[in-house]
């Protein structure tokens, strides 16, 4: 095996910290680190925390990591995708290590990409991220994203746990909730509960689950302080009743093969976007006759170079 994916294999940070990024690029030798890591990935609980700007997601999954790693997790991977506020805690193979407990945090693994992507795609590179760390043991993962626009839907939809942070104060999260902009949580958490308005929101969410018609998961309403890190245990509690719930239901596997779907998906779509804008360059500017000429010259070579 390539020494370098070896060496990422028994955790050695800045050989794990390449070969992700050589996935990301999508060079010819990260496609074949992704092959070799999918044939050891899919054992990996994904879970997703989602939520505005602002919600605490970030010193939530700071939280988690403490309560996770307390219960012998020895292995945690964070992807967080545009990160505005990164993690306080650092990452211990970041640069910007701010580390309240530096031996806890060895056991941390965080990963951020920008919105924009390295080749335009967020989604591909996330999900890819995604596969490569379940390859290398990472267990769990933990993706944070706002939740709102196409890829983080993409995304979002693509972890087994999807856990939405609300907040109190924000006025408008009954409203979203009723236009089913929030059916997709698995765990709705009403962060910063050391507020008392938490528990009006809190009763609001409850009341609006609890009217709800649930086949299967009905999902859960918890209130925590990611800051004073009330509810974290509970929380993690939740997260890991989701976790057998899916295993005993057969959804566990399948989540993971609807992940492995998108990421062929998206990887099939660069790798045709990336042949039809070579193609485009080639031809358009220089022999212009008319637009259905052009249109169907280009889409024969497009598919001829395939
Ligand atoms: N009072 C209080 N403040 C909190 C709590 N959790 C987070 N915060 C604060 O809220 C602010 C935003 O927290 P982040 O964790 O960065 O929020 P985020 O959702 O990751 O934000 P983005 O990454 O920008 O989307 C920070 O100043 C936190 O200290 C909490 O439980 N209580
Ligand atoms: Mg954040």
């Amino acid at each position: 095996m390539d020494k370098l994916l070896e060496n990422a294999l028994k955790g050695d940070e800045l050989s794990i910290s390449r070969v992700l990024t050589r996935i990301e690029y999508m060079t010819d030798e990260g496609m074949k680190y992704l092959e070799e890591l999918s044939k050891k990935a899919g054992s990996a609980h994904t879970i997703g925390i989602t939520g505005i700007p602002g919600a605490g997601k970030s010193t939530l999954i700071s939280s988690l990591i403490e309560e996770f790693s307390k219960r012998g997790n020895k292995k945690i991977g964070v992807i967080m995708i545009d990160p505005s506020s990164p993690i306080s805690m650092g990452s211990f193979m970041g640069n910007r290590i701010r580390m309240q407990d530096k031996t806890m945090m060895n056991n941390v693994f965080i990963r951020s990409i920008a919105s924009r992507g390295h080749l335009g795609g967020v989604s591909s590179e996330a999900i890819m991220l995604i596969e490569a760390m379940d390859g290398l043991g990472f267990n769990p993962i933990i993706v944070e994203t706002v939740g709102a626009g196409q890829t983080d839907t993409e995304v979002v939809s693509s972890v087994h746990t999807i856990t939405v942070v609300n907040v109190p104060g924000t006025g408008d999260e009954i409203q979203a909730l009723k236009a089913g902009i929030m059916e997709i949580g698995d765990i709705y958490v009403i962060n910063k509960a050391e507020y008392p308005e938490a528990d009006v929101l809190y009763d609001e969410i409850k009341f609006a689950i609890d009217s709800g018609n649930w086949n299967g998961w009905k999902p859960l309403v918890l209130k925590v302080s990611a800051l004073k890190k009330i509810g974290i245990k509970e929380l993690v509690d939740a997260i890991e009743t989701h976790e057998k719930y899916l295993k005993e239901s057969g959804k566990f596997i399948k989540k993971i093969n609807e992940r492995r779907k998108k990421m062929i998906e998206l990887i099939i779509r660069r790798k045709i976007d990336e042949k039809i804008n070579e193609v485009i360059n080639k031809e358009v500017l220089d022999n212009w006759t008319d637009l259905l000429t052009i249109v169907n010259r280009i889409y024969d070579d497009v598919k001829k170079s395939l």
